[in-house]
């Protein structure tokens, strides 16, 4: 059966050159609306950032149109000249970033860049470690409902009860019992520096591969805000949307050649297909912006506000855990409000501040209710915050959690309303995207 021409979406027709708002009104209202919810509200999920308009464009390019399975010089297609250009690109700009030897930039996320490196290294029963899920570890490091904790045999460790810091006697004494092939370093939820030099010297007696997961701090280590796990770990892995600031996606470092052949070939063909090629030319921009001297005062203020929130929240009655952050990110312990993690998240958000209900450590209560919540200031130094702004914002939260704790769920409503002006406030002098 023929189709008539004009049943077909043709190139040479105006509305294939129409703008999105033309195109799909439903979808470019969603996205309009989205890109208001981040302009007005406060984003201290610790995960997100705020992504330069070169990242956005580079990610909204042509090459999502490219095919490229294989890697710079060796692809299965043809037309892959200008996709050699941009990987090869993001390959030298992540090596100089992070002072490794090798790279590979074509996982499409986190997990699937952890997922690499198992299918790399590991024999599926394979004995690994990681930090626990419960003391801030990751899903993609040895959860049960995760193909690591399901496929694997992961031994986990934790943080300590009285300081809720990471115990290296009890890491070097699991790891003594257990001889894992692996050892993973890195979290999602541990505001306290990583001891890489300590973890190398463990991984080194029981004759482990040493992982870092640097994904929540790989910003902060780019800008010399935090110790780099080169040279002490084996392989780091590395999602760019975080602290780094880049597109959602994932990388692979490495130093050591006899790595490069299993890895690579791990990640394609052993993962994924074509690589996004449309993301892998906006990671190049990010890391290229990274290596800016700018960016290094970008990591060192998070840091900096990162502690000034922290210290605005005890001020204000509320524990942090481990007591403090030495990086972007902190678990705000509730308990003796009596208010969960998700009354919290709720309460904030109807005040402005977007934040995720986060299980603390020893936590009763289960995921989805949690007792915590944990703060991020990536996304807010990216917009221009500084100390004295999250000083005030940490003042904010915590009268919104006194709302809660003396009125239950809902909330004190005049409360989160005279909050809701002073986020307004905060947000209409720091544009995130000042011309859009
Ligand atoms: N979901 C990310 C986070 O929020 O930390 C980790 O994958």
């Amino acid at each position: 059966m023929s189709t008539a021409p004009s049943d077909v979406l043709n190139p040479m027709d105006s509305f294939w050159h129409d703008d999105l708002a033309t195109a799909d009104p439903e979808i470019a209202e969603a996205i309009g609306k989205e890109l208001k919810r981040q302009q007005d509200k406060i984003e201290l999920i610790a995960s997100e950032n705020i992504a330069s308009k070169a990242v956005l464009e580079a990610t909204g390019s042509v090459f999502t149109n490219k095919y490229a399975e294989g890697y710079p010089g060796k692809r299965y297609y043809g037309g892959c000249d200008y996709a050699d250009v941009v990987e090869t690109l993001a390959i030298e700009r992540a090596k100089q970033l992070f002072g490794c030897n090798f790279a590979n930039v074509q996982p499409n996320s986190g997990s699937q860049m952890n997922q690499a490196v198992f299918l790399a290294l590991l024999e599926p029963g394979d004995t690994f470690m990681g930090l626990d899920l419960n003391s801030g570890g990751h899903l993609t490091h040895g959860s049960p409902v995760n193909m690591s904790g399901k496929w694997f045999n992961p031994v986990s460790y934790g943080v300590r009860q009285d300081d809720e810091m990471i115990d290296m006697d009890a890491v070097a004494a699991t790891a003594r019992e257990h001889k894992p092939k692996l050892i993973i370093c890195g979290g999602t939820a541990y505001s306290r520096q990583w001891d890489f030099a300590a973890f190398r010297k463990i991984a080194g007696e029981v004759g482990a591969i040493l992982l870092c997961d640097m994904s929540h701090i790989s910003g902060l280590v780019a800008g010399g805000a935090h110790p780099s796990p080169f040279p002490h770990c084996d392989i780091v892995t590395s999602t760019t949307h975080k602290s780094l600031r880049g597109p959602r996606s994932g990388i692979i470092l490495w130093n050591d050649e006899k790595y490069t052949k299993p890895l690579n070939m791990a990640v394609f063909p052993g993962l994924q297909g074509g690589p996004l090629m449309h993301v892998i030319a906006a990671k190049a921009v990010a890391f290229r912006e990274a290596l800016r001297p700018e960016f290094k005062t970008y990591a060192h203020r998070i840091v900096e506000n990162a502690r000034a929130l922290a210290a605005s929240l005890e001020e204000n009655g509320l524990r942090i855990c481990s007591g403090g952050t030495d990086n972007h990110s902190m678990l705000v312990d509730l308990t003796a409000k009596d208010v969960t993690g998700k009354d919290a998240e709720k309460g904030l958000d109807r005040a402005w501040l977007t934040c995720n209900k986060n299980g603390i450590p020893f936590d009763t209560r289960s995921p989805f209710v949690t007792s915590g919540i944990r703060l991020g200031t990536p996304a807010g130094t990216t917009r221009g915050f500084g100390p004295s702004e999250f000083r005030k914002i940490g003042a904010l939260i915590a009268e919104v959690v006194d709302g809660l704790s003396t009125n239950g769920p809902e909330g004190n409503g005049q409360v989160e309303e005279r909050v809701r002006g002073k986020v307004a406030e905060l947000c209409s002098s720091y544009p995130v995207y000042p011309d859009a």
